[in-house]
């Protein structure tokens, strides 16, 4: 179902009459100071600035919703601060877009992809950015189980004004790009999901990836993975939600709900305006705000009683985030595109997973969650602050405003079966440890990064060596540490896991791709390798740590 219209048809004058808030994004040095926000800067507190707005930009803020997300805006409307990174006028509370829908024909899902540098409009900047189709987030994929993607990438970006570096792990050649489906079970060799492949500016390249029969169902997404430039093409927002779609043995209860994709984004970007280097993203602090599909602070409506299923997908490169809806609940459904057996479970690398309030998600993953909406009112939903070894950002993502005729729906009480059976003891034919760890400055200030090295088993990441060697039609045990102190996040392509243990304590099962990595901790995980030999790899989705060499190759070889 494509919610699309849904969204488009609600008008911004609407939207202006209920009091929508018109912000200036970025205080001045002067109110900057006097309320000493040392933190991030929320929306509503850019909100009560709006008296600093100047007349002119007043005057044209009205017209601002519609030239979102990249259209061209005339310069006369642009603010008269010039300042740079270019500030434009900001209008909270825009109702929350959809992105672009594209669709399986005769089953295959065929269709361009443009990587090119566009203007984005982005929570009161105007930014310049890497993008997939001039949008952020790129286009959302709806195909079944079974059918074929079939893109013709077209690398637009500008040529590399370099050689390529002797130190491969740190960023690097900017506008190579390749692509990955994050999470799909399917081959990674030649033209799938091959991420060791290199796709060269003012080049097109043809992808297929053919999602099997038997493939979970549920919500993934697609982001660049060429080693150097991933980070910085993520950060800049080229990423993608691909959702397969339902069968028949889904829930009435979750197929009644309206199905509603929801892309988080860190923002973060330079002085000029762009993202073009780790002075834009290596700091702990670069996240300057949150988005969800590319807005700051809009809106999503929802009536009293309904529910909705959201597919939350954190395209973000960086943080782990901690979800909460004021005065609402998040009722899990599927991680990482894989549905649950039992309703809200599977929040375990947490040591705050007592707090049912709120919900950990981590970059790379997914969550669909059922959210039903309670008494008429508006509700933040935002990012509390959250320690992953260092302090997570935080604010607010959206209002939800409940309102208009009751609407009653019901939650399931159970879900569809799971699509992967558990791993039993005795399937087991192997088991290995590996370790991440960190070598980090003396004084780890943000200008030191080229001293930072992300390891695995002691070593950086070396595309020409294999560093896992996996029998085919093995299935395997392995154990995680972090010998760190900060969390990270193991992600590893083409098979899922069933993580068992969280720091050698068993944990009621539940299938991932990606999964939050405790600082001095530990997980282990069970893995079925049983088709698509060939080479991929593995690392943390901490985009920073993956460019400075937390990532390893795996080779599943035919014995
Ligand atoms: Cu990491």
């Amino acid at each position: 179902m494509d919610n699309k219209a849904d969204y488009e048809r609600v008008p911004a004058g609407a939207a202006l009459a209920e009091g929508v808030r018109i912000s200036e994004a970025v205080p001045s040095r002067r109110s900057f100071l006097a309320g000493g926000i040392a933190g991030m800067l929320t929306p509503s507190v850019a909100g009560l600035l709006v008296s600093q707005v100047d007349a002119a930009t007043m005057q044209h803020a009205a017209p601002a919703p519609s030239a979102a997300g990249g259209a061209a805006v005339p310069a006369r409307e642009l603010s008269s601060d010039v300042g740079a990174p270019l500030r434009i006028p900001f209008v909270e509370g825009e109702p929350l877009r959809q992105p672009e829908v594209r669709r399986t024909v005769n089953g295959e899902l065929r269709t361009t992809l443009r990587a090119a540098y566009s203007y984005q409009n982005v929570g009161g900047y105007r930014l310049f950015l890497r993008t997939y189709e001039g949008a952020i987030p790129g286009p959302t994929f709806r195909m079944k189980a079974g059918e074929v993607l079939r893109i013709r990438l077209t690398n637009d970006l500008p040529p590399n004004r370099e050689q390529m570096p002797l130190q491969m792990n740190q960023p690097h050649m900017l506008n190579l790009t390749n692509f990955h489906f994050h999470g799909a079970h399917t081959s990674p060799s030649g033209i799938s999901d091959n991420v060791l492949r290199t796709m060269e500016p003012g080049q097109s390249y043809d992808v297929e990836i053919r999602i099997p029969e038997d493939h979970p169902k549920g919500t993934y997404w697609y982001h660049p993975h060429h080693h150097g430039a991933a980070d910085i093409q993520l950060a800049s927002g080229m990423a993608g939600a691909v959702i397969i779609e339902d069968g028949p043995e889904q829930v009435p209860e979750v197929t009644a709900a309206k199905d509603v994709t929801m892309v988080l984004g860190e923002v973060a970007f330079d002085g000029f305006g762009m993202v073009e280097g780790f002075d834009a993203l290596f700091s702990e602090t670069s996240v300057r705000f949150l988005t969800l599909n590319g807005q700051r602070a809009p809106t999503i409506t929802m009536q009293p009683g309904e529910v909705q299923r959201w597919r939350i997908l954190h395209a973000g490169y960086q943080d782990d985030l901690f979800l909460a809806i004021d005065q609402h609940q998040f009722h899990a459904i599927a991680r990482d595109g894989i549905g649950l057996v039992i309703i809200g479970e599977g929040q375990v690398c947490t040591d705050q997973a007592d707090r049912k309030d709120a919900m950990l998600i981590a970059p790379g993953q997914r969550i669909d969650v059922l959210v039903k909406a309670g008494e008429p009112g508006t509700y933040d939903f935002k990012a509390l602050p959250y320690n992953q070894g260092y302090p997570s950002p935080f604010g607010l993502i959206a209002r939800v405003k409940v309102a208009g005729a009751p609407l009653p729906m019901k939650l399931p009480e159970r879900l569809a079966p799971p699509p992967l059976a558990s791993i039993r003891d005795e399937e087991i034919t192997n088991r290995r440890q590996l370790t991440f760890s960190a070598i980090v400055p003396e004084n780890e200030a943000a200008a030191h990064w080229r001293e930072f090295k992300f390891l695995v088993d002691g070593r950086s990441f070396d595309m020409n060596r294999v560093d896992q060697r996996v029998k085919l039609g093995a299935v395997e045990e392995w154990t995680i540490v972090n010998l760190h102190f900060h969390d990270h996040i193991f992600h590893i392509h083409v098979n899922p896991f069933e993580l068992v243990k969280v720091n050698g304590e068993y944990v009621p099962p539940v299938w991932l791709d990606t999964v939050v990595l405790p600082r001095n901790g530990s997980i282990t995980f069970r893995s079925r390798f049983l088709d698509y030999p060939g080479k991929f790899v593995l690392h943390c989705h901490m985009m920073n740590h993956e460019e400075l060499g937390m990532m390893q190759v795996v080779e599943v070889y035919e014995g």
